[in-house]
């Protein structure tokens, strides 16, 4: 069977912003199904883990930062291909270039900042997937 799981991260720009609701439902909208939702402040030690694909990159330590400067909504997100699926959904990394009609796309921009804040998170492969979904719902 093609199901997958998919961890989807709101950032702390986003639920800021007020746009975890609209992130969630064009989830739904899309035909997606929540399996596991929480708000949370991440502790560093998971961001630097969730992100360690990263270390040493210029951004690393600015993102770990960021991710940890406030809420954000943690999500496991069910159905067939979900994984580009969301990726879809989310579009480009860089929010100023990602094509509209994408979260990143219509509700991102760059703010001048050392690291890009792009609203949502989603894991890149079925491997990433489960690795991040241990990290942040060890029970699911
Ligand atoms: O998977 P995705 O979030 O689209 O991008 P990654 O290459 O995994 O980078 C993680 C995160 O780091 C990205 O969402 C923003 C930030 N970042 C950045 O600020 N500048 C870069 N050149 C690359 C990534
Ligand atoms: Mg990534």
């Amino acid at each position: 069977s093609s199901v997958q799981r998919t961890l989807v991260l709101v950032k702390p720009d986003g639920v800021a912003r007020g746009l975890t609701g609209e992130v969630l439902r064009r989830i739904e909208a899309k035909g997606y199904r929540l399996v596991a939702l929480e708000l949370r402040t991440a502790p560093a030690a998971l961001l630097e883990e969730h992100y360690a694909e990263h270390a040493g990159k210029p951004f690393y330590a600015p993102l770990v930062e960021f991710m940890g400067s406030g809420p954000l909504v943690a999500a496991v997100v069910e159905g067939d291909r979900v994984i580009e699926g969301f990726r879809s959904l989310a579009g480009t990394t860089d929010p100023t270039t990602a094509v509209p009609g994408t979260i990143r796309g219509d509700l991102g921009r760059d703010w001048g900042l050392p690291v890009a804040q792009n609203i949502v998170h989603g894991s890149d492969s079925p491997e990433s997937a489960a690795r991040e979904i241990g990290l942040w719902f060890p029970g699911v």
